[in-house]
């Protein structure tokens, strides 16, 4: 008798900060986890899947996973989407979890086995001046990564993306009804940032991997300007320099620059990047297996990336669940084209709420070898803490007009 799905509930929580987690369990009692945590937008996604996925989900066969995604995807006629992509993706994840407790397989081994022993991964530095973030480096090497996300303060600026003030770690969410208001002037940016960037690399020598996040805030001709200006720095990449939803604004930028380039982190399915990936735009896509319609797809994705020797390089920040985390190092263990994890690392409390086999250490994670994904939920320690309402900044130029955030 074939197993059957039985129930679907959508879990969300607040441990530090807020979580939406589904949990789908089957007729023989097997229970997947899947993430649909979408940061300041947390209850559209709790309400897509509890209203009108999860009721399609009862009486399933949990083994159809490519099928399954195929009718919510096709089924919804409305496509695409970070909220419809992040619940596709929940309920993929968690029947790749189940498929892989069912068959007593990390999925790793189900999606083609290992070819590669460890991913590599790299963390967030940050400082409000050049010396702070420096000692933040230094932290960082002194655990074991080997490649480092550089963010400093810009002066002038009482907030800057990516920085933090004081010894909590960056969450960029701020709990509250409203999105705080920030201030950004990209000409102040674009004159103090190469010069942290030529800091920062005559610090560390030629060997740590260094990474910056322009995020979103740049036109094509200051991007290529910012990626002119650092390339004998030999970044390992510099991120979303553009608006990601223009693919065209990097053609300019590839055209007077070898700085590798990364994208995607906004992106939830392969219709948003496949021009980037086919004309090589970019070195790095930088999908998220929640928000980019689940393990299934994100495959598809690096997929086609390999064709084209683009590398993936998914978004893996603390807003992404433990869950997300452990499913983006098994499809890195089995992708040939996958370059690096973004690995923020969570609140312990975080790792309490989701008890995880995946594993980081000298700068590498590991999967584990639990069947699934090997992530659960303490339920329990998780119903402590109910959601509250937090919501990403807003940013405006010094003349009032709203730009990217
Ligand atoms: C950032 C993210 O990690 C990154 O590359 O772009 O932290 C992003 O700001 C957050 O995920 C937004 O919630
Ligand atoms: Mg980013």
């Amino acid at each position: 008798m074939k197993d059957r799905i039985v129930s679907a509930e959508v879990l969300v929580c607040s441990p530090t900060r807020n979580f939406v987690t589904l949990k789908v369990v089957t007729a023989d009692g097997v229970v997947g986890y899947g993430d649909a945590t979408l940061n300041g937008r947390e209850l559209s996604v709790a309400s897509y899947l509890r209203d009108h996925v999860a009721p399609l989900l009862i009486g399933r066969d949990p083994s159809r996973i490519e099928d399954t995604w195929q009718y919510l995807y096709r089924g919804v006629y409305w496509r695409r989407g970070p909220v419809t992509m992040a619940a596709i993706g929940a309920v993929d994840v968690a029947l790749w979890d189940i498929k892989g407790k069912t068959l007593g397989q990390p999925v790793y081994q189900l999606l083609g086995g290992a070819v590669r022993d460890r991913i590599l991964s790299y963390t967030h530095a940050t400082g409000w001046d050049t010396a702070e973030l420096l000692d933040s480096i230094n932290a960082k090497r002194a655990i074991g990564f080997q490649a480092v996300r550089a963010q400093s303060g810009v002066p002038g600026l009482d907030s800057v993306y990516g920085v933090h003030r004081g010894a909590q770690g960056y969450e960029p969410a701020g709990r509250g009804a409203y999105p705080v208001e920030e201030t950004w002037d990209t000409d102040a940016y674009l004159n103090h940032v190469p010069g942290v960037l030529a800091a920062v690399r005559d610090h560390v020598g030629p060997e740590l991997k260094i990474l910056h996040d322009a995020h979103h805030r740049l036109t094509p001709q200051q991007a290529a300007r910012l990626g002119k200006s650092v390339e004998d720095l030999d970044l390992y990449w510099l991120e979303d320099l553009t608006p990601a939803e223009d693919q065209n604004a990097l053609r300019l930028v590839r055209q007077h620059t070898t700085t590798p380039l990364a994208i995607g982190e906004v992106f939830n399915t392969i219709w948003d990047c496949h021009h980037l990936i086919s004309e090589n735009l970019i070195d790095f896509i930088r999908v998220a297996i929640v928000h980019a319609g689940g393990i299934s797809h994100v495959r598809k994705i690096f997929a086609l990336a390999e064709v084209h020797q683009v590398r993936g390089g998914p978004h893996g920040p603390s807003d992404v669940s433990p869950i997300t985390l452990g499913a983006s190092v098994h499809l890195g263990m089995a992708t040939p084209n996958f370059g690096i994890q973004e690995f923020m690392g969570y609140d312990p409390l975080v790792d309490e709420v989701f008890p995880h086999a995946w594993s980081f250490d000298d700068g590498y994670l590991t999967p584990g070898e639990q069947p699934g994904i090997g992530v659960e939920m303490n339920e329990e320690l998780a119903s402590l803490y109910p959601y509250e309402p937090a919501y990403l900044p807003v940013a405006r130029r010094r003349d009032g007009s709203m730009t990217d955030w």
